[in-house]
Parts: C-alpha cells; sequence; structure tokens
C-alpha cells in the first residue's frame, strides 16, 4: 500500500539536566500558585491575548489529530447576562434538590452556592465545546477519537496558558449545561464541556485553604 503521507524533520529544543532541573522546579513552582478564584475585577482583557490563550490550548495533541475543540469567546454583557440567568436557574435546581448532602457538605470547604455573579462580572467568558462529530462534503457523520480525553488536554493547557499570562479563571460546571448550546446557537455536533471565566482577581480576593497532595500520594516509582 502506499501512502503520500508527508514527514518533515523536528528538532525539539533541548536542555542539560541541570537547566531542565532548574527549568522544572521552577515550572512546578509557579505553577503551585495556580487557583481557581469566585471573585473576579471587570477590568477588560485585551483580544489578542485571549486569542494567543486559545490558540495555546489548541496546540493540544488530540485523537487521529482532529483537535475536536470549539472555543466560544463571550465579552458581550447581554449574553453573558442570559448565561447567569440560565447558569443559576440549574444550579439552584441542583443545591436544593439534585446534589447528594455529601456532595454538598464535600463543597463545604470551597464557599459555593448557586449564586453566579462572576458570569457577569469577568469581563470574558471562554465556553468549550467538545466536537462529537464532523460533517464532511457529503454531509455524512465522522465520529471524532477520544474527545473527552482530547478536549480535557486542551482545557488543562487553556488553564496553564491563562496562568501564564498572569490572569485568573475559574473551571466551572454548571448542570446540565446544554442552555450554553442554545445560547450561543451551537450546532448539533457540538457539546458543551467547560465553562471558563476568565480575567483579574478581584481587589483582596480570597480563596480556600486548601493543600496539595504530596508526592508519595500522587506518584508510585516502579
Ligand atoms: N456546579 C456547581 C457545584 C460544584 C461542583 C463541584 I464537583 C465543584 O468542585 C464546585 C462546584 C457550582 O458551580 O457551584
Amino acid at each position: 500500500m502506499t501512502t503520500d503521507n508527508t514527514f518533515i524533520p523536528y528538532t525539539p529544543q533541548q536542555f542539560s539536566e541541570e537547566e531542565m532541573q532548574s527549568r522544572v522546579a521552577a515550572f512546578r513552582a509557579y505553577m503551585d500558585q495556580r487557583r481557581s478564584i469566585r471573585e473576579f475585577s471587570d477590568k477588560p482583557i485585551p483580544d489578542a491575548i485571549i486569542r494567543d490563550i486559545i490558540m495555546a490550548a489548541s496546540t493540544a495533541p488530540s485523537g487521529a489529530h482532529k483537535q475536536p475543540w470549539t472555543y466560544c469567546v463571550v465579552t458581550d454583557p447581554e449574553i453573558k447576562k442570559q448565561i447567569r440567568k440560565a447558569a443559576e436557574e440549574e444550579e439552584y435546581e441542583s443545591y436544593h434538590n439534585r446534589m447528594s448532602d455529601q456532595w454538598l457538605k464535600d463543597l463545604e470547604p470551597l464557599g459555593t452556592d448557586w449564586h453566579k455573579p462572576f458570569l457577569e462580572v469577568a469581563p470574558c467568558l471562554i465556553i468549550i465545546f467538545k466536537r462529537v462529530y464532523e460533517l464532511d462534503q457529503d454531509g455524512k457523520k465522522r465520529n471524532n477519537y477520544y474527545v473527552n480525553e482530547s478536549v480535557g488536554l486542551s482545557a488543562g493547557m487553556l488553564l496553564t496558558a491563562i496562568h501564564q499570562a498572569g490572569l485568573v479563571s475559574l473551571t466551572h460546571t454548571p448542570s446540565p449545561m446544554n442552555f450554553l448550546q442554545k445560547i450561543l446557537d451551537r450546532p448539533e455536533n457540538e457539546r458543551p464541556y467547560l465553562l471558563i471565566p476568565v480575567g483579574y482577581p478581584s481587589a483582596g480576593v480570597t480563596v480556600p485553604d486548601l493543600t496539595r497532595k504530596q508526592e508519595d500520594e500522587v506518584i508510585v516509582y516502579y
């Protein structure tokens, strides 16, 4: 069988072991400073910064390189208002009738409730849609591969890029979130995956006093 695939040379940057150690230790310390926040300033962010953050996320590896994601950027106050209203309706229902007592107890340290003012205050909402399938030229469905894994990887890179820019975000999952498909008028092959408000923190913002797992709880060496 012949193929016409093209391969090109690839020479990634490499470092001495010492340099690797210092780079990765510095990166680890920087990543350890990332926190989710729920109180944002309304100060706007330049469009080009959001664009580069998203395009960094879009470099993520994906099943068969299908890049099965669409990033919607909402800065229009009217659309943000609609999203807040719909999200709060669902969240009200979840907090009062859908979430178990244990779940509510697990969330206590985070201080969350059904109110979601950040959906209107944050200057930018990034809504990630996963693309379950594509339509080919004949209108035939072509499934994408490892869609959840691929979009999860891209979302992680998005959060890293937001942190790298010195901005803050919240990984938010109003549930159920099909209202986002309607409000943003997305096609049938796209399903909402995560809603990520991005911006600057409000003055004097606080975060829960959480600790992270230690090395021996996370890593198993063989
Ligand atoms: N979606 C709800 C509840 C919530 C659930 C989990 I798991 C969290 O880590 C945080 C919140 C909300 O956004 O409030």
